[in-house]
C-alpha cells in the first residue's frame, strides 16, 4: 500500500461536499497504485479555487495550474508523456468560465486526459459570485436583484462540441469511484461533471432528491440524440428531474495517437526526457 494522504491541513469547510469527491478519487486511485514506481504512472492538475485544494489533499504528482487552465496543462503533461494517466479538476468557475475555451477544444481534440468538474454553481473561494451555470434569480453581494442571465447546460455543450464521454455524478464518494473507473475504461477526454453544492455560498437548492441514474432506466449511452434529450431534462432553473451517469460514450481519434513520435513513446514507455537531440 503507498500512501495517497498528506499532512497538509483540509481548510475546506466542515461537511464541504469537496470531501466525497476526495474520497471517490482517492478510493479509485488506492486500487490502482500500489507502490512508489506506480505513482510515476499518474500526473493531476488542479485550477484555482476551493475544488483547487484538492491538489493538496492528495500525494501524487503534477501541477497546482492557473484558474482556467487546467486542460491545456493536462494537454502538454500528456504529449510530453503519452503514458501518463492524467487527471485534471476544476471548478464551474474555472472550467466555464475562465476556462471555457479550452474545454470546447479539448473535446475537439480528445486527448486521453479524465476531466473532474466541481460544480458548485458559484465562484466559492472569492466568496460566492455567480458563474455560468448559476441559476437565474439566484442573489449575492454582486447580483442584489438577483442574476438575470440564462446559465449554460454543460453536457450539452460537451455534446455538442464532440466530447466522446460526457457523464454528471453526484459528490457522492461511491459515485465518484465509479464514474472514474468508467472514465479510466475510455480512450480519449472524459468529461464528468460533478454536482457539488458549497454549503456556505449556494447550499443544494433541492437537487439531490430529483436525481435519478440514467443506466438504472436502461440509458442507451451510445446514443447521441438520446444523451441530448436526457441533458435537456435539467437546466438549473425548472427541472424535475436531474439525470446522472453516462450521457453519451463514443470512442474517437485520440489526439496524441495521431503523431508518430508519441505513438513511438507510447509503444516505447518512454518521455520526451529520453529522446536524443
Ligand atoms: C485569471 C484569474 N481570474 C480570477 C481569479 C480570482 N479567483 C480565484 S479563485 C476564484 C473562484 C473559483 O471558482 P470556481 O472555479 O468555481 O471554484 P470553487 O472555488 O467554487 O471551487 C476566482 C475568480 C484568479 N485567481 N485568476
Amino acid at each position: 500500500m503507498t500512501n495517497l494522504s498528506t499532512n497538509i491541513q483540509n481548510t475546506w469547510c466542515p461537511g464541504c461536499w469537496n470531501f466525497q469527491i476526495l474520497a471517490g478519487v482517492k478510493n479509485y486511485l488506492a486500487k490502482q497504485i500500489k507502490n512508489e514506481k506506480d505513482k510515476e504512472n499518474w500526473a493531476m492538475v488542479s485550477g484555482i479555487g476551493c475544488h483547487a485544494k484538492i491538489f493538496d489533499y492528495i500525494n501524487l504528482n503534477g501541477i497546482n495550474s492557473l484558474h482556467g487552465r487546467v486542460l491545456p496543462t493536462c494537454l502538454g503533461l500528456k504529449v510530453g508523456n503519452p503514458n501518463l494517466n492524467v487527471i485534471g479538476f476544476s471548478g464551474d468557475g474555472d472550467a466555464y468560465a475562465e476556462g471555457m475555451e479550452h474545454l470546447i477544444h479539448m473535446a475537439r481534440y480528445n486527448s486521453n486526459i479524465k476531466y473532474f468538474v466541481h460544480n458548485n454553481q458559484v465562484f466559492a473561494l472569492t466568496v460566492g459570485e455567480p458563474t455560468p451555470v448559476t441559476e437565474i434569480g439566484f442573489k449575492d453581494k454582486t447580483t442584489p436583484r438577483g442574476t438575470t442571465i440564462a446559465p449554460l447546460n454543460p453536457i450539452k455543450l460537451m455534446l455538442a462540441a464532440g466530447c466522446g464521454f460526457v457523464a454528471r455524478v453526484y459528490a457522492d464518494v461511491k459515485q465518484v469511484e465509479q464514474v472514474f473507473d468508467e472514465a479510466m475504461k475510455h480512450n480519449g477526454f472524459a468529461f464528468i461533471e460533478i454536482l457539488q453544492p458549497c454549503l456556505i455560498f449556494h447550499p443544494d437548492i433541492g437537487l439531490k432528491e430529483k436525481t435519478y441514474n440514467l443506466q438504472e432506466k436502461g440509458h442507451d449511452k451510445t446514443n447521441y440524440f438520446e444523451a441530448m434529450k436526457k441533458a435537456e431534462e435539467f437546466d438549473y432553473n425548472k427541472s424535475e428531474k436531474i439525470p446522472l451517469g453516462i450521457f453519451y460514450q463514443k470512442e474517437k481519434p485520440v489526439f496524441e495517437e495521431q503523431f508518430e513520435q508519441l505513438r513511438k513513446l507510447k509503444s516505447e514507455k518512454k518521455s520526451w526526457k529520453d529522446l536524443k537531440r
